[in-house]
């Protein structure tokens, strides 16, 4: 293939970049961010980039840094290599000939390819993934500093620079007992300022949530993501029979492929998706899982893996083309992390994340900025997260 489209090149590397405080989730603590930026260039000199983090190395599912970028170099560039990068559905296919799973992987191919056929185009990436239905959305950030003090702290910033008002608390690494304290005494802190929710990232059993989820519902909160493990959609289906009229349950990791999205609807596990293009394993398959949600009347959610601008735009230009019925969007990586790689963030007004609209994902990426970070250049050894001390574990 010689056309303007023929994919030329790609590369891909691992940043390393820190956190502007440690970040406390059930499974463990993270002081930086590890994402791999992948670049792809176009046989007519247009060149995109792509992204895909992971949290806690391979912590949160399966895949890591290091696993993607091999994934990136050994399988998927090859059979990309002089093909049409005009043919997103034959790109991907292609990728899954060569290599099954993967998704985080093959995401941040996808994002690139996307990214530098838009940028040849001078079209925003949304045009090409159906067109925007918003130009803004509600976003959410995640308190998860461990302290009651500092949490509220932050809301109480966030409220003031009427950035956030939706609150996300990261729960299920202390006792129960100390996690509904914790949110009930920042939900009195916020009483009436700010929407509650909360993401358990998988730590409870079903007795355990069946027992503490109506307390947190108790203390305000309104949406509860990922109460129990991803596996465990029985339980999923009681909590959302009995909690539906008094908070939405949404789920995370249960929900990967369009197959997940598929049993999850039939099984009338969930009342809303949190979509990832990470772990969709790209904006079309996002897009894909999406439409399931909409024929069953379930709601979305546009979640992060807690990626730079890069990853953030391109998901940001995903969910603009979504429909109405959503909870907004928690795409504040970047402003987790200490700098960023985009030479202008997605700006954020009157607590709304708003669509870049320049070509490709509308952000330009700071080549200082990959090279100061990269850490193949730095030399840097990953050490991904902090366990602590765990119930079960020695
Ligand atoms: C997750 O499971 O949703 C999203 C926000 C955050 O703080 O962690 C992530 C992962
Ligand atoms: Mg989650």
């Amino acid at each position: 293939m010689t056309g303007r489209f023929s994919i030329e090149r790609i590369e891909a590397r691992i940043l390393d970049i820190p956190t502007i405080r440690p970040h406390k989730l059930s499974f463990g603590t993270i002081n930086h961010q590890s994402p791999v930026i992948v670049q792809l260039w176009l046989a007519d000199g247009a060149t995109g980039f792509g992204e895909a983090a992971t949290i806690g190395g391979p912590s949160w599912n399966e895949e890591s840094p290091e696993s993607i970028l091999h994934a990136v170099n050994a399988y998927l560039a090859p059979v990309l290599l002089g093909q049409d990068g005009g043919g997103f559905g034959a790109a991907l296919a292609r990728m899954d000939a060569a290599c099954k799973g993967n998704a985080f992987a093959k995401s941040a191919v996808e994002m690139a390819l996307i990214d530098a056929v838009a940028r040849s185009l001078n079209l925003p990436a949304w045009q090409l993934l159906g067109g925007k239905r918003h130009q803004s959305l509600p976003l959410a950030w995640t308190l998860a500093s461990g302290d009651v003090g500092r949490d509220l702290e932050e809301a109480q910033l966030r409220l003031e620079q009427r950035r956030h008002r939706i609150f996300k608390m990261k729960i299920g690494a202390r006792t129960p007992e100390q996690d509904v304290a914790h949110v009930a005494q920042i939900a009195r802190g916020l009483a009436g300022r700010a929407t509650l929710t909360v993401d358990v990232n998988q730590a409870w059993d079903g007795p355990t949530a069946r027992r503490y989820l109506p307390q947190l519902i108790d203390a305000g909160v309104s949406l509860i993501e990922q109460p129990v493990a991803k596996w465990n959609v029985e339980a999923l289906k009681t909590l959302s029979a009995t909690l539906g009229d008094r908070a939405s349950i949404m789920a995370d990791e249960t929900v990967c492929t369009l197959q997940d999205a598929m049993a999850l609807t039939r099984a009338q596990a969930s009342h809303v998706f949190s979509l990832k293009v990470a772990k969709h394993g790209g904006l079309l398959r996002t897009r894909q899982v999406a439409a399931v949600a909409e024929a069953a009347d379930i709601g979305w959610y546009g979640g992060t893996m807690l990626e730079t601008s890069i990853g953030s735009a391109a998901s940001a230009h995903v969910f603009s083309t979504l429909g109405p019925q959503h909870h907004g969007c928690e795409l504040f990586g970047p402003q987790l992390l200490v700098d960023d790689i985009v030479t202008e963030r997605m700006p954020i007004r009157d607590f709304e994340l708003q669509l870049p609209d320049g070509p490709g994902f509308g952000v330009e990426v700071d080549r200082a900025q990959l090279e100061r970070f990269d850490r193949a250049r730095a030399g840097l050894t990953p050490v991904h997260i902090d366990f602590g001390q765990r119930a079960g574990t020695p």
